[in-house]
């Protein structure tokens, strides 16, 4: 198997996007980072994998937030007034949970999504401030994994974050550190943080829930190739290459794989690369870490938090901690 690679050139295309790509297939094994599944075709099959029978994290994150949330609001106030952050601005319905809550205890709610999406942060606007009146919405455009600034408080006022859906999963355990560790410098003491894991599971829930009956899962895996012949001018042939989900027990993470069906080569003139594959060569596009009962806590700890109180459902399946900064 050999790799030609002719010169990193044609930059212009998006240097994220191109060192990315460049930096992934070059590597071996081959990866390709887990954003690049996010264009507006991505977004749209994500939403929708929110919803198949298999993918259990958000409704089941939903459900818990549904039952505590007039007391996470609580306690996370205390005597003050509340300003909720969202670190992402993808997870409405589960937000509007929490936004009723905190509107229910005072006359105002100032809410600020973060997300380095505008189209996604005015489509929140327009939803949130629609069917919520109490609430006002102030949108930060922000790549919250590279900084963070936050508007200030008031004297009064107290900020929740929220960090939701699991999407610390998609990071690797020394990235979610740092992750965390910046989220908590912008914060004052006092503020709170509400973070949503994933827990460690029988291993065919899991597998079921990254590879549905309905390939709604494949098609966002493969979707990623779609964009690289899109945006890189490439030409992989979707049909050869097969998706695959694995549960990896050393490193409690689910895996996804894109699996080269034959012995190919893929032209991607945007970066200048021509790449081979053998059959049955992947490219991982994806980790989604699985928490243990406690890990939240102790990251959230090294963090510089002081872990709250953490809810889970009935099953154990899913965990939100509430951590305070200190
Ligand atoms: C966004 N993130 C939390 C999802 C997850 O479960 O790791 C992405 C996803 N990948 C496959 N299905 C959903």
């Amino acid at each position: 198997m050999t790799t030609t690679p002719i010169s990193p050139a044609s930059f212009h295309i998006s240097d994220k996007i191109a060192s990315a790509v460049y930096e992934g297939l070059m590597s071996r094994p081959k990866w390709l980072p887990s954003w690049l599944f996010y264009d507006a075709a991505g977004s749209r099959l994500f939403d929708q994998i929110t919803g198949i029978p298999e993918y259990y994290v958000t409704r089941t994150e939903r459900a818990i937030l549904a039952k505590h949330a007039s007391e996470i609001i609580s306690k996370a106030a205390g005597q003050s007034i509340l300003r909720i952050v969202e670190l992402g601005a993808g997870s409405a319905d589960k937000t509007r949970i929490l936004l009723t809550a905190a509107a229910d205890r005072q006359d105002t709610v100032f809410y600020e999504p973060v997300d380095v999406s505008a189209t996604a942060l005015v489509e929140a606007q327009l939803r949130i401030e629609d069917e919520l009146p109490g609430v006002i919405v102030c949108p930060r455009v922000q790549d919250y994994t590279q900084d963070l600034e936050l508007d200030s408080t008031l004297p009064n006022e107290r900020r929740l974050l929220l960090y939701i859906g699991s999407s610390i999963g998609n990071f690797e355990p020394g990235e979610s550190l740092m992750l965390l560790e910046r989220v908590r410098a912008a914060m004052d003491p006092g503020d709170c943080f509400l973070l949503g894991v994933d827990l460690v599971k029988d291993e065919a829930v899991l597998q079921a829930a990254y590879d549905d009956a309905g390939g709604v899962t494949a098609a966002f895996n493969r979707n990623l190739l779609t964009r690289l012949n899109r945006e890189l001018d490439a030409d992989f042939s979707l049909a050869s290459f097969g998706h695959r989900a694995v549960w990896n027990p050393a490193e409690s993470r689910m895996e996804m794989h894109l699996v080269s069906a034959k012995n190919q080569e893929v032209w991607l003139p945007g970066i200048e690369l021509r790449v081979n594959f053998e059959v049955g060569e992947s490219i991982h596009t994806e980790n989604s870490y699985k928490y243990r009962r406690g890990d939240a806590e102790a990251l959230l700890s090294k963090a510089g938090f002081a872990p709250q109180e953490t809810w889970t459902d009935e099953r154990g399946w899913f965990a939100v901690v509430l951590a305070r900064a200190v």
